[in-house]
């Protein structure tokens, strides 16, 4: 069983930071890469050793294999783990980390490759019992074919790219007279963003729920599911807001779709860490989307509701081991939140406001966790995803876990930039998320920018501001009387009513 002494995070940001974290809890030594962007990076200072390798730009650096491997020789690394993003769900990267003679932390080259594919997923997974939406399992270019199968499912339906992915090359059809025009569109999106035309077509579910399914699989053929996570919460297939449990599932629906998230992995052959994707209509009847081959942003709920470190797991059954559980061991405790504090304007449609941590400030106390990669006077880098920070909070109810949500937010202080954490107060606060009756179009449903009031930073700005000014008029007019004390509100105060919504 081969045991790894140095491991080489091909990563950056917070999550690079929470690979190494678990690493050297392991006694493993870490090994970084960072761009010529990332120098003062916190992921670079954490690690025992840090290779630059290239330019800023990411096609010129963290997605440089060769340079990676180069790095990983030259430190002594023996193994390599990908983190999400950048070459995370890259076949041919697992391919070549384990042909250098490199441990890979996560799945076979196979299984990446299996699954890149929706309409290979979707085939490898319907021989497992594994509940489809309906539609075709081929790839289709044949438009009165298409047309033909469109009418027999019924409309609206949904066509997508084989290649894509996270909602890339989707077009929905909602009539049989648009369904020439679309499928054109979709065959040339398809071949311009992915080099593969094929698409395939499947009954549009409307208001859908995404709900995805933690699994773990060992190299010997155990595979277990940790539970399921809510992500119906999201903006343009970015997601937000995270939870787990899901508040909809029943023990027993529940059952059903952890072993349907088993059973697909099986059909994949799958190892280490994965998700199984789901989407649910109003009814209740589930649907395997996709899968994802890599550890998610948003595993940290799962570690919080199973107590098991993922990463330390993940690297466990890299090395070789079984699993340390069975299903039946598993309990769900508790519920977690996670939000995602994004360097974007929500009242400007997220756009992202690249900017400087003029304050960071962190909330604290029992059950809450902040996985992030910058500190105070930090520069979010441009060039990379804007996420500054992912808060999860951890209590014993979905209620008390909304209620510690909302303090955390409060108690967080962002001044420099605009974030979405006054948006995510928004829908802890809204009764749709309270009730726990939402689907994937609670944020075109619900959020108008009008519901924000500006934020903190612009409003001590503008009253200090103020003061300055009213001091200075008051010390000129009044030469011999003492400044007038100088007070500000409270910033929690003044925080609690910027939400109306
Ligand atoms: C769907 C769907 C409705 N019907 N498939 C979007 C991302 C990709 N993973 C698949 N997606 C969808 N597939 C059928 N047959 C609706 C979506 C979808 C969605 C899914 C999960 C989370 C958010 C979403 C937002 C819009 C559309």
């Amino acid at each position: 069983m081969p045991s790894i002494k140095k491991l080489l995070v091909a990563n950056r940001g917070e999550i690079a930071l929470r690979i190494m974290r678990s690493a050297k809890e392991m006694g493993i030594k870490t090994v970084t890469v960072y761009s010529e962007a990332d120098r003062q990076a916190l992921h670079v200072r954490f690690a025992d050793e840090a290779v630059c390798i290239g330019p800023p730009s990411s096609s010129e650096s963290y997605l440089r294999m060769e340079k990676i491997l180069d790095a990983a020789a030259q430190t002594g690394a023996q193994a390599i783990h990908p983190g999400y993003g950048f070459l995370s769900e890259n076949a041919v990267f697992a391919k070549k980390v384990k042909e250098a003679g490199l441990l890979f932390i996560g799945p076979s080259a196979e299984s990446i490759e299996l699954m890149g594919s929706k309409l290979g997923a979707k085939a490898a997974v319907a021989r497992f019992n594994v509940p489809l939406v309906p539609g075709t399992a081929e790839p289709i270019s044949d438009i009165s074919k298409a047309k033909k199968i469109a009418k027999d499912i019924g409309y609206p339906v949904l066509i997508k790219a084989s290649a894509g992915g996270g909602g890339k090359g989707m077009r929905i059809v909602d009539k049989e007279s648009e369904f020439d025009e679309q499928m054109e569109r979709a065959v040339s999106e398809a071949k311009s963003a992915f080099g593969d035309g094929s698409v395939f077509i499947e009954k549009y579910v409307t208001q859908p729920r995404h709900i995805e399914f933690q699994i773990f699989g060992d190299q010997h053929g155990n595979v277990v599911h940790l539970f399921e996570r809510e992500c119906s919460i999201q903006r343009r297939h970015q997601k937000v807001v995270e939870e787990a449990p899901s508040s909809l599932l029943t023990p027993e629906l529940r059952k059903q779709m952890g072993e349907a998230a088993v059973n697909a992995a099986k059909a994949a052959n799958y190892f280490n860490a994965g998700t199984i994707e789901f989407i649910m209509d109003a009814d209740k009847n589930f649907y395997f989307l996709e899968m994802n081959t890599r550890l998610q942003v948003e595993h940290p709920v799962t570690e919080q509701i199973t107590g098991i470190d993922l990463v330390k797991l993940q690297i466990k059954i890299a090395e070789g081991e079984p699993l340390p559980f069975k299903q039946e061991d598993l309990k769900i405790n508790g519920h977690a939140i996670e939000v995602r504090v994004y360097a974007e304007d929500p009242s400007n449609n997220f756009l992202p406001d690249i900017g400087t941590l003029k304050t960071y400030k962190r909330p604290q106390g029992h059950g809450i966790r902040v996985d992030d990669g910058f500190e105070q006077g930090m520069a979010i880098p441009f060039y990379y995803d804007p996420m500054i920070a992912k808060m999860i909070c951890h209590d014993e109810t979905r209620e008390k876990a909304i209620g510690k949500t909302i303090r955390a937010i409060e108690e967080y202080e962002i001044t420099g930039l605009e974030t979405t954490l006054g948006f995510c107060r928004f829908v802890m606060n809204h009764p749709a998320f309270r009730s726990g009756h939402f689907d994937t179009q609670f944020v075109e449903n619900y959020f108008k920018p009008e519901v924000l009031l500006p934020l903190a930073d612009k409003t001590e700005e503008v009253i200090a501001a103020a003061l300055a000014v009213f001091v200075s008029e008051s010390i000129t007019a009044q030469q011999k009387a003492p400044p007038a004390p100088v007070t500000t509100e409270s910033k929690w105060k003044k925080n609690r009513s910027i939400i109306t919504g």
